[in-house]
């Protein structure tokens, strides 16, 4: 692995060709063991040029997402030190729900190319195209009480928006609880499901699906007035890997700090991405519907409103909605 590592360092430092004789000797390695490494990084999409007497020269990375290439330069500790890619799954949740109980440990990270049977909340569908967007799940084993778990929640929302913000020009909006917004409209969504017993958690699954990729014409029709990509958003294509890359060194040290100092870390951040806090709303829950004031979130997560009759309320499960077409 190291020396895969260290073969791909050689390649790209060099401005023309390297030759299989200059590599073997620098790695410390047969050419024979040079041409085997060469042909495993072709298969997983880099595009290497092999020219005779002249030798080697890289000339793409590979866009093609594998274990290899998501785990090559991922600079985490514990967060998807063990990553498994598939090209099409029925739900990464699924396979981490398995991946739980055969033992895996915390921080294993499951992605998926394309999802057939996508789930959002409450039974709903989330639409996984191939090769569009970021299809994944994580296992995490928290020293939690069960009724903080919805916090990893609103976690995984602000780095969502944080990784956002950091790799465009981008204003990302987060709706309380789990919903990324760009332009008012649905990038990403996170769907958290918890394994628990008493007072203990004995693990999550959190999914997270980020629209990247997609064009207008890849959105259902049907959701097109509320679902967009960063790609629709920003005019450009995003490379996946890094994206992927860039949100799991976020979110390792976003969760680490949660655990170390509580929720108050992520309270503030929320605050920064929050979406229609002051203004006018609908709030629906199983039982009524009714206006309100959003004032913000509580240091427990929950959400703050305030009805039209002035009694301020603390939701731990609501819809969100305004306007005409505003439900999302
Ligand atoms: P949600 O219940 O908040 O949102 C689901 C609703 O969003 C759908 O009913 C539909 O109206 C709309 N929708 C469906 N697909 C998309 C999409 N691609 N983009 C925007 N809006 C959409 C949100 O649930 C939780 C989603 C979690 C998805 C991840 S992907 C990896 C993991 N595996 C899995 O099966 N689910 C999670």
């Amino acid at each position: 692995e190291s020396t895969r590592k260290q073969l791909i360092e050689l390649l790209t430092k060099q401005d023309g060709h390297i030759s299989g004789q200059q590599l073997s000797q620098q790695l410390n390695i047969s050419r024979t063991a040079v041409w085997k490494h060469m042909n495993e990084l072709k298969k997983d999409g880099y595009e290497i040029e092999a020219v005779q007497r002249k030798g080697y020269k890289i000339h793409s990375f590979p866009d093609k997402i594998s274990e290899n290439t998501l785990q090559w330069g991922l600079e985490t500790r514990w967060m998807g030190q063990q990553l498994y890619h598939y090209d099409q799954v029925d739900s990464t949740q699924e396979i981490v729900h398995q991946m739980a109980k055969q033992g895996k440990p915390h921080g294993t990270v499951v992605v998926a190319d394309e999802q057939i049977g996508g789930k959002g909340r409450m039974a709903r569908t989330w639409d996984s195209p191939k090769g569009k967007g970021i299809w994944m799940s994580f296992l995490l084993k928290p020293d939690l009480p069960p009724v903080e778990a919805p916090q990893l929640t609103l976690l995984a929302a602000t780095v969502i928006a944080k990784m956002i913000d950091e790799r465009s020009d981008l204003s990302p909006q987060i709706k309380w609880p789990n919903d990324v917004l760009i332009h008012h409209k649905k990038v990403s969504g996170i769907l958290t499901e918890m394994q628990a017993e008493q007072d203990t958690i004995q693990y999550i699954v959190l999914g997270i699906g980020m629209n990247v990729n997609q064009e207008e014409e890849d959105i259902p029709s049907d959701i097109r007035y509320k679902a967009s990509s960063f790609k629709i958003e920003s005019s450009r294509e995003w490379n996946i890997q890094k994206t992927i890359q860039h949100f799991l060194t976020l979110f390792e040290a976003s969760y680490d700090q949660f655990i170390r100092e509580g929720f108050q870390s992520v309270k503030e951040d929320w605050e920064t991405y929050g979406y229609r806090i002051g203004e006018n709303v609908t709030i629906s829950t199983m039982k009524e519907t009714w206006e309100a004031t959003l004032l913000g979130i509580e240091p427990d997560g929950a959400l703050r409103a305030r009805r039209t009759t002035g009694e301020e309320q603390k939701l731990y499960s609501a819809e969100i909605h305004w306007g005409e077409g505003g439900y999302l």
